[in-house]
């Protein structure tokens, strides 16, 4: 692993621009870059309490562990697309089940501003288009007491990948920005972008304005509404998907008109049709 990344190889983002275009604001005030790691959500939940500043970032070029939840593989093809994870000390425990929507819905609404593309958002922590996976978002925490985290939102984008980047096992769920656009992305701009609406969206998060963050998260989930099959620890059920609650959760209606909170720890959803 280097800790700085050698000269000359590949178009690697450019950290000291990242650095400066952020110095105003507490997420990426410290920024550590990696050539090649296993994970930056591994190295992040392995730093001790403390050891970086509150929105420190992890990034590097290539995972070549990244993973997923339920210990699923993430592909992070060097150069080519944003892999990293952003340390943050939640200032309330009480909702951050809520932060992997609202990092899906910064990148959704990054995708809209910055490229006039159209994202979904597909329930808990995927952002689609062209029904296609373009981002995840993997969420990890430490919970010290009941007052304090250590939290890891950990974000993976595919950026700069052609069709025949991606591997056999992904090519027909996986998409880029560059399949999807057309236009080499410069992943610099690109990734100050979505700093910077982070610190936003969290900071609106942290005023207490989950209705509208709910709200703007449930227009761009074409789920909600519909029937689906949700597994749920193994099982699998149907019903409508009535929306999401103040904490995250998956707000299922049975057929019998009760409702069924489910986190998104143990479930996985799809459309009925499907
Ligand atoms: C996720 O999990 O979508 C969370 C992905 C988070 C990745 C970031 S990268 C930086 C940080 N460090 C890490 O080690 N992880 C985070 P999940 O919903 O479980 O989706 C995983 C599934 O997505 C896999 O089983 C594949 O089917 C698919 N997949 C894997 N790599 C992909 C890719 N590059 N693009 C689209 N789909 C992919």
């Amino acid at each position: 692993m280097h800790a700085e990344a050698p000269k000359g190889q590949g178009n690697y983002i450019d950290v000291a621009a990242v650095t400066a275009a952020l110095a105003k604001q507490t997420i990426g005030q410290k920024i550590i870059p990696f050539r090649r790691m296993a994970s930056t959500n591994e190295y992040a939940m392995c730093l001790s309490t403390g050891a970086v500043p509150d929105g420190t970032i992890i990034i590097a070029e290539e995972q070549t562990h990244g993973r997923g939840r339920h210990k699923r593989d993430w592909y992070s093809s060097a150069f080519l697309g944003l892999w990293f994870s952003i340390i943050r000390a939640p200032k309330s425990l009480e909702h951050i089940t809520l932060i992997p929507l609202i990092a899906g819905l910064v990148i959704a609404k990054t995708l809209e501003e910055h490229f006039a593309l159209s994202p979904k958002l597909k329930w808990p922590n995927d952002v689609l288009l062209s029904g296609k996976k373009v981002c995840g978002v993997l969420c990890e925490s430490r919970v010290f007491s009941k007052k304090t985290a250590q939290l890891v939102i950990g974000i993976g984008m595919n950026v700069n990948h052609t069709k025949n980047d991606f591997g056999a096992n992904i090519k027909d769920i996986a998409t880029s920005l560059f399949v999807e656009t057309g236009e080499a992305v410069d992943r610099t701009a690109l990734l100050i972008y979505i700093l910077q609406k982070m610190e936003r969206e969290l900071t609106r998060f942290e005023a207490g304005k989950i209705k509208q963050i709910l709200d703007q998260w449930s227009r761009r989930c074409p789920h909600v509404g519909r029937a689906i099959y949700v597994t749920n620890n193994g099982q699998r059920e149907f019903g409508v998907f009535k929306g999401i609650d103040n904490y995250g959760r998956l707000i299922l209606e049975h057929s019998d008109g009760t409702n069924q909170h489910l986190a998104a720890g143990d479930t996985t959803i799809n459309l009925k049709s499907q």
